[in-house]
């Protein structure tokens, strides 16, 4: 087979432009482009009900919702976090003049360990800041029984955590609050977006007060906010997109299924399958590649892919822990990170969207089956 033009890891869905401009003219009509415009407004109701959560509001992408988050709960100190993930997870950490503490991850998941959460605590720490990694939950009761043994704030990272359910409540309900993106990468998009996930009304005003600068009205401002507003083209792509994740999320399952099926058998290959009482939203499909077994490197296997137009990624590779602002703190040496260590070496994305065609898939797995022959 033969790939003529790219394959990313990821497409964005994009509905039916007629339906885009019909939100686009209202937009015209009205005049009202961004500060908390009906699109906006009507686009918190609709989610929050989608999601199945009490407070959302909305951000301009998710590394300012995070950024937002710290602020909003006055995180201060060292705040204990995961090396495996994107790097703005610790960046909105180093904007709030925090100090990261790594540690490792579990290495079914992927996700940070809670029991060497527990043992990195001092003095200093105030919270902690999990990612659920592809969207697969962290241990939210674990992580929560030692937030509340501590007195540390629980923040998640759930960009990644779209529509997903653990015995059918959302995994945003977890924590004190979750943020996450809505970039053109992920499951749900508005172009670029985000947002911060609450359970009370008040934290919800504080929160949407520091997204736009502070102000509580038109002359009083209570904080040193930021401007992380969603524009009014950005809710109406999330709107228009309400109506098709479902269908979107299911064809990702299919996709999932499909390379799972494919990649099973093959000596050296792992695929992570779906977790017990999880409902997926199947934003990433990582595959881990064991040179011992399966006679490659996962880097040789990545090249192979990109010679046949397969763009694969190697998410989380390096570790946010090996970036030069990061690299000189003890917590990222090597040694105490043995497991985010290996798997950033193993671990590599394949393409997965939902117009990702079948054929494409079977070829993919072809190319890793064939060990590079
Ligand atoms: N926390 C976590 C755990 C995150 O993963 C992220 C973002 C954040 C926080 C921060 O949220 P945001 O501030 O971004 O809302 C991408 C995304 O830019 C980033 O949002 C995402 N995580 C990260 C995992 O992936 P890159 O540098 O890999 O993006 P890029 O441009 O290489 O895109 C990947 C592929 O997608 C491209 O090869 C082609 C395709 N693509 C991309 C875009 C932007 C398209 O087909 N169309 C597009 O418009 O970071």
């Amino acid at each position: 087979m033969k790939i003529d033009k790219p394959i990313y890891v990821t497409q964005p869905m994009l509905p039916p432009l007629d339906e885009f401009t019909e939100y686009l003219k209202k937009i015209w009509e009205n005049k009202i482009l961004t500060n908390n415009g009906p699109f906006h407004q009507q686009l918190e109701e609709e989610l929050a009900k989608y999601l199945g959560v009490k407070y959302i509001s909305l951000f301009s992408n998710g590394t300012l919702a995070l950024v937002t988050a710290l602020q909003a709960l006055k995180v201060t100190g060292e705040v204990i976090t995961t090396p495996f993930s994107f790097v703005a997870t610790t960046h909105a950490l180093w904007w709030n003049n925090i100090k990261p503490v790594f540690v490792d991850i579990e290495p079914q998941t992927f996700n940070i360990d809670p029991v060497k959460v527990e043992a990195a605590i001092t003095s200093q720490t105030t919270a902690i800041l999990p990612v659920h990694v592809y969207g697969n939950p962290c241990q939210v009761e674990q992580l929560q029984q030692i937030a509340d043994t501590y007195g540390l704030k629980l923040i998640y990272d759930a960009a990644h955590a779209f529509g997903v359910k653990i015995n059918g409540n959302s995994v945003l309900n977890f924590g004190d609050l979750s943020i996450m993106s809505f970039h053109a990468t992920k499951v749900y998009h508005t172009f670029e977006g985000g947002a911060i996930i609450c359970h009370d009304e008040a934290t919800k005003t504080r929160i949407d007060n520091l997204k736009n600068f502070g102000f509580i009205n038109e002359t009083t401002v209570v904080a040193p906010g930021i401007n992380a507003k969603m524009n009014e083209v950005q809710a109406a792509m999330g709107l228009l997109q309400l109506k098709h994740v479902d269908s979107a999320i299911q064809k990702r399952k299919q996709i999932a299924t499909w390379y799972r099926k494919m990649l099973n058998d093959i000596p050296g290959v792992t695929v992570l399958n779906d977790l017990p009482s999880v409902e997926h939203g199947y934003s990433y499909f990582p595959i881990l590649i064991d040179k011992e077994k399966y006679g490659f490197t996962r880097d040789e296997v990545y090249e192979l892919l990109k010679r046949n137009n397969i763009y694969s990624r190697r998410y989380f590779y390096p570790l946010i822990s090996q970036f030069p602002t990061y690299r000189g703190l003890q917590s990222s040496y090597a040694e105490n990170l043995p497991i985010a260590e290996k798997i950033a070496k193993k671990v590599l994305c394949l393409p997965i969207f939902p117009d990702l065609p079948n054929d494409t898939v079977e070829f993919i797995c072809s190319l890793i089956n064939s060990k590079l022959s």
